[in-house]
């Protein structure tokens, strides 16, 4: 458990978490939207009156892994009676974050208006005024819009523009948590947040958007593009003067070779789902590894025979092909419906795992530039 926790934690620690302010008055639905985003019930949602007067910092969670992002969560502030208050709050908050140094400051602000007042306060007229002033970028998130009507939504959006702010902004409508009707149904799907997220990782400066991409839990997709930014960089690493060879003698050898990108691939992947999470907190992280080492021992001698180590391309070949497939058994195992049998999840961990690796072992790698085929083809699902 100690080891396994080690593990994880070197993997998130090489992340660098972002900063990111979550801003907008009582009720509007930011508890909502953050608990879809990141997963967990992290943040407590309700129409009750919040405590906290101050901006509170927090890292969500998931089974007691925090994940790397930052968030301040705006304080609790009513509508209509409270509004000078939260303004001067918000503004006293943004100065002082901002003359904070760089890994301090606000990288990114979601700030919330609810679409079905239609309108734009005076209060998000100046607390906007005051984040364009300071040049810190910002999405506009329009909240609850399965219950706004189209008028209602167009409305605000024109309020919006005629402050000049859609120049500097973009706006995305969400419904986190969508209006349950009395037959039990909800009015729509929840929608938006997928839109949030790949547009505040193209807002936020590169070093944070990989963690927001492995915190994240609403694009899944996502997550496969950061994959093959490992896979390759281990790829990569097969043809470097020096390169320790993959040994074959045993596939615990060779997987234990690559453990890291193993490791930052489960990371990625690891809490988007109870029985995934299972997997790697129950199993433990080199428990999974073990499931995988013993499936490639029925696929392995197949694949690689009488060779006793892998140097150069045939080691970058298993390197890309085993991370490929390892992400693929992440992402089935993220969006498939799983038991919460740890036997059977290691069953089907095995299973998929062979699958996948039979697909992709059949690369063609001989130098690093074909690697750039390979990652383009797995990321656009041709492999
Ligand atoms: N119809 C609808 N209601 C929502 C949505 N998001 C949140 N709510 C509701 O609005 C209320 C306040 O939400 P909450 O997330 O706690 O707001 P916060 O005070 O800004 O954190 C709760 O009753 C939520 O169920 C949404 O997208 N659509
Ligand atoms: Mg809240």
């Amino acid at each position: 458990m100690i080891e396994q926790e080690n593990e994880i934690k070197k993997v998130l620690d090489n992340l660098s978490a972002p900063n990111i302010a979550v801003i907008g008055l009582t009720g509007v639905g930011k508890s909502s939207l953050i608990n879809k985003i990141f997963g967990n019930n992290i943040a407590t949602t309700g129409a009750g009156r919040a405590i906290t007067t101050e901006y509170t910092k927090y890292s969500p969670s998931a089974f007691d892994i925090d994940l790397p992002v930052s968030l301040y969560d705006s304080p609790g502030y009513e509508p209509g009676i409270e509004q000078g208050a939260f303004v001067k709050k918000t503004i006293d908050f943004l100065k002082y974050k901002n003359r904070q140094g760089k890994e301090e400051q606000i990288h990114i602000l979601w700030y919330l208006i609810n679409a079905s007042t239609a309108r734009l306060t005076q209060a998000d007229i100046d607390i906007i005024e005051k984040i364009n002033h300071n040049h810190i970028p910002a999405i506009i998130v329009l909240s609850k819009c399965d219950i706004a009507q189209p008028a209602e939504k167009e409305q605000v959006k024109k309020a919006i523009e005629e402050t000049m702010f859609s120049k500097v902004y973009k706006i995305v409508e969400v419904a986190a948590s969508p209006l349950t009707l009395p037959n039990g149904e909800y009015i729509c799907e929840p929608f938006g947040m997928k839109e949030l997220v790949n547009l505040t990782s193209e807002l936020l400066p590169k070093t944070y958007s990989d963690a927001l991409i492995v915190a994240q839990i609403v694009d899944i997709e996502s997550k496969r593009k950061l994959a093959w930014k490992y896979i390759r960089e281990a790829s990569i690493a097969c043809f470097g003067v020096g390169a320790i060879p993959i040994p074959l003698s045993s596939p615990t050898g060779a997987i234990g070779a690559l453990g890291y990108m193993y490791n930052r691939i489960i990371v990625a992947y690891g809490h988007t789902n109870r029985a995934l999470l299972l997997a790697i907190s129950g199993i433990t992280l080199g428990g999974v590894r073990t499931v995988v080492t013993n499936a490639l021992l029925d696929v392995f001698s197949l694949t690689f025979p009488g060779i006793s180590a892998l140097t150069g391309g045939t080691a970058a070949v298993f390197t890309a092909a085993s991370g490929i497939a390892f992400t693929k058994t992440c992402e089935r195992l993220a969006i498939e419906k799983l038991s919460d049998s740890e036997g059977e999840i290691k069953q089907k961990i095995r299973e998929i795992f062979q699958e996948e690796f039979r697909n992709s072992s059949s690369l063609q790698v001989s130098k690093p530039n074909d690697l750039d085929r390979v990652g383009t083809d797995f990321i656009n699902h041709k492999i």
